[in-house]
């Protein structure tokens, strides 16, 4: 039965036995063998009862197996939800309970903790762990190599990804089967992807980059992915010589340029560098072009709309543009007062439309309806502005957020947490910039009167409730937060004021 999806990204590689994932030891695994091993998980995930339109939560390592988890749910018509592993237990509770999951499917050693929390909502959970192994792979060897694809259509759910926001509160941006093919058959086409390419491979799965322009783009293209747990220098080094293509966040580029043995005769034989989900300095763009000769291509996404813009594959890739539109994508420049569009070359707030963007946020009209016009465009709560030749320049952003190392952190989020904390009055959370990530977090903490807020026990407090990549890493006390005439907080003045916290970091 049709899947678009399934049939597009998997199901035409049938038979084929093209090699798709080079392991860390060289070992590859075919297309054939991986749409088995997706076929015998699909027919597990349907013996436990799972239907089409069900959500499955996934907090698992990268492994193939964990991809193939993707494979399988897209063709059981499952909507997959991946979820970062640096998530801690209280912020997964709030996942699970908003999507509704019906079953989730977490690392071996976190399955009693994961049951306290799945079983308030009789979600079933299942283990896979770093190596492959743990309960879904016991109850998938049991399952035949193939499986009935379920019937789905362009506009079902492919997708659960939850983004935060700047009132603190998680959103689960809904991203259906046509969002995700429309833009990775125009990123194969843009970027020019065939068979032939070997993509290295070692962002998250569980993100928009790595998850979807990544795999879907290979995929679709035929090609094959040399597919490393996570970014190590050593292993890039390692693996590079067998790869075409690389996607990365800046930071990836910073630390490659920090190793001398990342040079021309390393890269000569590469045909593509990308880079997105963070500003990539245009000072990192000139020093990788001048080390490399590769001027890196960047593009600009986000989770609710995938790709939106791209520098030209042939033509000028201009260091500090996000490039183009890509085709199917309609960009504007609005007026964040009145939503009207700016003339070419002024500053606003970027709106996009089209196949890429999302169907809403999961169960929260009036969220949905705050950022997606009726008209179909969204509101990306990023500033910029179109230049004389047409390439988007990415230049603030409207919303209160940070983005460290290509994860984004919410302020808010934070500050609530430091706010409960004893003796503390109020707080703000800034990013400030850092060598290393980009930007990293620093909370400033204003005392409630005569109290002394304790450090230790705040950094404590902020790791049982937060991922680790959101903790503070500097934490400034103030006796008042500066603030405007209508007593809104400058956060620009902290900015300015900490910004060289990090500057020998
Ligand atoms: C890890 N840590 C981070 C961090 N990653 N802290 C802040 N920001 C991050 N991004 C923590 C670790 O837990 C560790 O804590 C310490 O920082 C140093 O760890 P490390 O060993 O240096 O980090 P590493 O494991 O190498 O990870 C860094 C990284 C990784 C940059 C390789 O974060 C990464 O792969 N980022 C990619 C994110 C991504 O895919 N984003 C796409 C989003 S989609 P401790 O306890 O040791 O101090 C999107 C849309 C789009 O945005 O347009 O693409
Ligand atoms: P996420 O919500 O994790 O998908 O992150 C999306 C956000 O990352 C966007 O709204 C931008 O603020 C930022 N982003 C992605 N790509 C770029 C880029 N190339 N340059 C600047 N910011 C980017």
């Amino acid at each position: 039965m049709a899947n678009p999806l399934y049939d597009t990204l998997f199901g035409r590689h049938a038979g084929s036995d093209a090699p798709f994932l080079i392991l860390p030891d060289d070992s590859e695994m075919s297309y054939d063998a991986f749409l088995a091993l997706s076929a015998r998980i699909a027919g597990h995930l349907t013996a436990s009862g799972l239907k089409p339109g069900d959500r499955l939560a996934a907090q698992i390592a990268k492994s193939p197996e964990a991809l193939a988890l993707y494979a399988a749910c897209a063709q059981a018509g499952v909507v997959f939800l991946p979820l970062n592993t640096a998530y801690t237990a209280t912020e997964l509770e709030y996942f699970i309970e908003n999507s509704g999951a019906s079953m989730v499917v977490c690392d071996p050693a976190g399955r009693e903790a994961m049951e306290g929390i799945a079983s308030g909502q009789g979600a079933r959970v299942e283990t896979l762990g770093t190596d492959g192994g743990g309960s879904l792979m016991d109850g998938a060897k049991g399952q035949p190599d193939s499986f009935e694809t379920a019937a789905r259509s362009e506009d079902d759910l492919a997708a659960l990804l939850y983004t935060s926001g700047t009132t603190g509160r998680s959103k689960g941006a809904m991203l259906s089967q046509k969002n995700l093919l429309s833009n990775a058959e125009v990123l194969v086409r843009e970027w020019r992807f065939n068979a032939d390419d070997v993509l290295l491979h070692c962002l998250p799965i569980f993100h928009t980059h790595g998850l979807f322009v990544a795999t879907n783009v290979t995929l679709m293209a035929g090609g094959a992915m040399i597919f490393l747990p996570k970014f190590d220098q050593d292993a890039v080094m390692q693996h590079l010589p067998r790869a075409t293509a690389m996607m990365g966040v800046p930071t990836f580029y910073t630390r490659l340029l920090d190793d001398p043995r990342f040079d021309k005769a390393a890269t000569k034989h590469m045909r593509l560098f990308t880079s997105g989900s963070a500003p990539l300095l245009a000072e990192t763009h000139d020093k990788f072009r001048a080390r490399t000769g590769h001027a890196i291509l960047e593009r600009y996404g986000m989770t609710e709309t995938n790709m939106n813009t791209s520098n030209p594959y042939d033509g000028d890739r201009r260091a500090g543009t996000v490039g183009f539109p890509l085709p199917g994508v309609e960009l504007k420049v609005t007026d964040p007062e009145t939503g009207k569009e700016l003339p070419q070359g002024e500053v606003g707030q970027l709106e996009v439309r089209g196949d890429n963007v999302f169907q809403g946020y999961w169960q929260m009209p009036e969220k949905t309806a705050e950022e997606l016009r009726e008209d179909g465009f969204f509101i990306t709560g990023d500033l910029g502005l179109i230049d004389a030749r047409g390439y988007v320049q990415i230049v603030g952003r409207g919303k209160d957020l940070i983005i460290s190392g290509g994860y984004n952190i919410y302020p808010k989020e934070i500050e609530l947490v430091l706010d409960e904390q004893p003796g503390v009055l109020e707080s703000a959370v800034i990013g400030v910039p850092h060598p290393d990530f980009g930007e990293t977090v620093v909370g400033v903490l204003v005392p409630e009167p005569g109290k002394t807020p304790d450090a230790d026990a705040i950094m404590a407090a902020a790791s049982e409730a937060l991922a680790r990549f959101k903790h503070p890493r500097k934490l400034i006390v103030l006796d008042e937060l500066p603030r405007n005439t209508m007593g809104k907080v400058q956060k620009n003045v902290l900015r300015e004021k900490y910004g060289d916290l990090f500057a020998s970091a």
